[in-house]
C-alpha cells in the first residue's frame, strides 16, 4: 500500500530554485533534504515522527480528531520583537520603530549562525502561497526550515506544497525566499529534544531583495514566516511599492436582515480579540444578522479598477490565542479547533484532551500544565500558575470555520467600505467614535495606543504607541507608511469610512464598562449605518459619536448613564494624550506626512476649553 514518494529528489524545477537549495544545504549542513508536496500521507509522515521525537503528543483521536499538542520550551513562547530586524540598505528606511543593522554586516553574521545550523536535521524545502491560489493578489514563497513543526503548521496556515510549485514554474511568478533554522544542530548519535531552539534568536527581513532569514526560534510569528515576517514586514514594502496596503486586520462580512451585506477591516494589537471579532455571533435582540469570517489576522487590501478597495485573507488558517476562547466568548472558534488543530502550550488533560483559562467554567480536577507540570485548581488558586501559557495558541483550518464567508477565497478579494482601529485602553479612548475623514482617520490609526499584551515578549499592559495595530509589523519608516495611508486615497473613488474602537475602557473600580464580544455588532451596526448615510452622529472634537439612541439595545439592558460613562469625551485626558502623540509623531520627523500635522494642530485647537478663545494646548 505504501506509496513510493521520493521526496528527497527536487521536482523538475528551475535551474534558480534548486541552486538556491544546494547552496543553503552547502551552508547549514542537513542530513537530508524534503520537498514538501502538502499530501495526507506526508503530513501524517511528519506527525508520526514528531510524536516519537516528543515534539507532538497526539491527542485522543475521539475526542480531538487529527489534533496534535506541543509544548515549547519555556524560552521560546511569543514573538521576540527585540530581535527582530529590518535590514534595508539605508537605516532610515527601516525607520525609528525598527531595529537595524547593515544588510551586509547582518548577512555576515547571520551565515555564520546558520554555518551547519542543520547538521543531523532534514531540511524541509516548503513552496507556499499567502492567498488563494492563481489570485492575482496572491504572492509566493520557499522556506526553507528545519522544522517539521513549521511544515505542518504552515500546512494549515498558508496553501502549500507540490500545486504551488507547480504554479510556479508554469507562471514564472517571484519567491520570497525565506531560510528558517531553529538553530540546533544534533551530532552524530545526539538525542533530539522535544522542542529544539537557541538562546540567540535574529529574525531578519531584507526588504530590498524580498529575503527573510529567521534563525535560533520555532515559535508562531518568528518561525512560520508566511505569516508576519512576509504577510506583513516584506509585504507592506510591496505594497508601498505597488499602490496597495498590508495590513494587521481582520475582514469580517455583516449582513443585516434584509440582506444587505458590508465588509469591514479592523486593526487591532494581536490579543485584543481579532479572532472573536471575526467570527462573532449575534446577540440577543439580533437575531436576524449575519456574521461571516474573511480572515482573523492579516489583509491584503487594493483598489479595483472602479477605484473600490478590495481585501483578500492571505492567510488559511488561524494562529488564535487559546485563553480565553470558549463555547460562551466564540462558539465558532471552538467549533473550528475541534480537529486537524495544533495546539501549542495550552494544558493537557488526562483523557488526552486539552483545556485552557477560560475554556469552561470548572477547571479540570488535574491536568498537565504549558511546562508538563501536575496542575489542579488549588495549586493554581496558591501559587498563582496558570495551566496553558497567556500566549498559548491553536493552529486551525479557516476552512472548518462554520461562519467563513463564501468570498473567503474569492481571487480578486472582498469590497472593504469601513475600516476600524482598536487599541486596548483602561481610559481615555471611548468605546466608539468615526474620524471626519480620511486623513482624520489616519491621524487616529497613526496614533493609536494599545496596552501591550503577552503575544510578545516584554512587560505586559504599558501603553505604547501601535500605529495602526502595525508597529512590530511594518517592514519600512513608519513616516513613510502613514505617507502611503495618506496617499491612496488618490486612487480611490470612494473612501472607505473610519472608525477608532475601545472594547476596554474601565470604571473607576477597575471593571470593564462594555460587555464586548457579540455586543460588539451593536457597534458595528451603528459603523454600517455611518456608512450607508443611515445613521445620525454627534460631533465632538475627536470625532463622530453615537448617542444613546443611534445604537440598536434591543435584548441588552444597558443603562444610558454607563454608555455616557463609556463614551465620555474627557478634555483632560485629551491633552494628555495629544502631548503623548506630538512626542510619538515628532520622533518620525521629515518622514511625517504634512496631513498628519495638520490633523493634530486641528485636535488641538478642537481641545480648546470653552469660552476661552486662544488658551487651548499648546
Ligand atoms: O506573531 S504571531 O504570529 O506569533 C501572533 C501575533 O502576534 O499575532
Ligand atoms: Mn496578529
Amino acid at each position: 500500500m505504501t506509496t513510493t514518494t521520493d521526496r528527497s529528489q527536487p521536482p523538475s524545477h528551475s535551474p534558480h530554485l534548486l541552486r538556491w537549495v544546494e547552496k543553503t544545504a552547502e551552508l547549514t549542513r542537513p542530513a537530508a533534504i524534503h520537498w514538501v508536496d502538502g499530501s495526507e500521507e506526508e503530513h501524517a509522515e511528519l506527525c508520526s515522527q514528531m510524536v516519537e521525537s516528543g515534539t507532538f503528543i497526539k491527542l485522543n483521536q475521539d475526542l480531538w480528531p487529527g489534533c496534535y499538542y506541543a509544548r515549547s520550551d519555556a524560552s521560546d513562547v511569543a514573538r521576540v520583537e527585540s530581535r527582530t530586524f529590518v535590514c534595508s540598505l539605508s537605516k532610515v528606511n527601516a525607520g525609528p520603530t525598527n531595529n537595524w543593522e547593515d544588510p551586509f554586516t547582518m548577512r555576515h553574521k547571520l551565515k555564520a549562525l546558520f554555518q551547519g545550523s542543520m547538521a543531523g536535521r532534514t531540511m524541509y524545502v516548503l513552496p507556499f502561497c499567502m492567498g488563494p491560489v492563481g489570485s492575482p493578489m496572491a504572492q509566493y514563497g520557499i522556506e526553507l526550515t528545519d522544522s517539521p513543526y513549521v511544515v505542518v503548521n504552515m500546512r494549515i496556515m498558508a496553501r502549500i506544497g507540490a500545486g504551488v510549485l507547480e504554479t510556479l514554474r508554469r507562471d514564472g511568478k517571484r519567491v520570497v525566499p525565506c531560510l528558517h533554522s531553529v538553530g540546533a544542530p544534533l551530532a552524530p548519535g545526539q538525542k533530539d529534544v522535544p522542542w529544539p531552539c537557541n538562546p540567540t534568536k535574529y529574525i531578519v527581513h531584507f526588504p530590498e531583495t524580498r529575503e527573510i532569514w529567521s534563525y535560533g526560534s520555532g515559535y508562531g510569528g518568528n518561525a512560520l514566516l508566511g505569516k508576519k515576517c512576509f504577510a506583513l514586514r516584506i509585504a507592506s514594502n510591496m505594497a508601498r511599492d505597488e499602490g496597495w496596503l498590508a495590513e494587521h486586520m481582520l475582514i469580517v462580512g455583516i449582513e443585516d436582515p434584509k440582506g444587505e451585506k458590508t465588509y469591514l477591516a479592523a486593526a487591532f494589537p494581536s490579543s485584543c480579540g481579532k479572532t472573536n471579532l471575526a467570527m462573532l455571533v449575534p446577540p440577543k435582540g439580533m437575531e436576524g444578522w449575519k456574521v461571516s469570517t474573511v480572515g482573523d489576522d492579516i489583509a491584503w487590501i487594493k483598489p479595483d479598477e472602479n477605484g473600490r478597495l478590495r481585501a483578500i485573507n492571505p492567510e488559511a488558517g488561524f494562529f488564535g490565542v487559546a485563553p480565553g476562547t470558549s463555547v460562551k466568548t466564540n462558539p465558532n472558534a471552538m467549533a473550528t479547533l475541534q480537529r486537524n488543530t495544533i495546539f501549542t502550550n495550552v494544558a493537557l488533560t488526562p483523557e488526552g484532551g486539552v483545556w485552557w483559562e477560560g475554556m469552561t467554567e470548572e477547571p479540570p480536577a488535574e491536568c498537565l500544565d504549558w511546562e508538563g507540570k501536575k496542575w489542579t485548581p488549588e495549586i493554581g488558586r496558591e501559587t498563582g500558575a496558570l495551566a496553558a501559557h497567556p500566549n498559548s495558541r491553536f493552529t486551525a483550518p479557516a476552512s472548518q470555520c462554520p461562519v467563513i464567508d463564501p468570498d473567503w477565497e474569492n481571487p480578486n478579494g472582498v469590497p472593504i467600505s469601513a475600516f476600524v482601529f482598536g487599541g486596548r485602553r483602561a481610559n481615555t479612548t471611548p468605546l466608539v467614535y468615526q474620524a471626519f475623514n480620511w486623513s482624520a482617520g489616519v491621524y487616529a490609526g497613526a496614533t493609536m495606543g494599545s496596552e501591550t499584551t503577552a503575544a510578545a515578549t516584554g512587560a505586559v499592559g504599558r501603553v505604547r504607541r501601535d500605529p495602526m495595530a502595525m508597529l512590530p509589523f511594518c517592514g519600512y519608516n513608519i513616516g513613510d507608511y502613514f505617507r502611503h495611508w495618506i496617499t491612496m486615497q488618490h486612487s480611490l473613488s470612494e473612501t472607505p469610512r473610519i472608525f477608532r474602537v475601545n472594547w476596554f475602557r474601565k470604571d473607576a473600580q477597575g471593571k470593564f464598562l462594555w460587555p464586548g464580544f457579540a455586543e460588539n455588532l451593536r457597534i458595528l451596526r451603528w459603523m454600517i449605518d455611518r456608512v450607508h448615510g443611515r445613521a445620525l452622529g454627534k460631533e465632538t472634537p475627536i470625532g463622530w459619536m453615537p448617542r444613546y439612541d443611534d445604537i440598536e439595545w434591543k435584548g441588552l439592558d444597558y443603562p444610558r448613564e454607563k454608555f455616557d460613562h463609556l463614551q465620555a469625551f474627557d478634555r483632560e485626558a485629551w491633552h494628555g494624550e495629544v502631548m503623548e502623540h506630538e512626542e510619538w509623531l515628532m520622533g518620525l520627523r521629515d518622514h511625517l506626512p504634512p496631513e498628519i500635522i495638520y490633523e493634530r494642530e486641528l485636535l488641538i485647537c478642537r481641545l480648546q476649553v470653552p469660552n476661552q478663545p486662544g488658551t487651548g494646548a499648546q
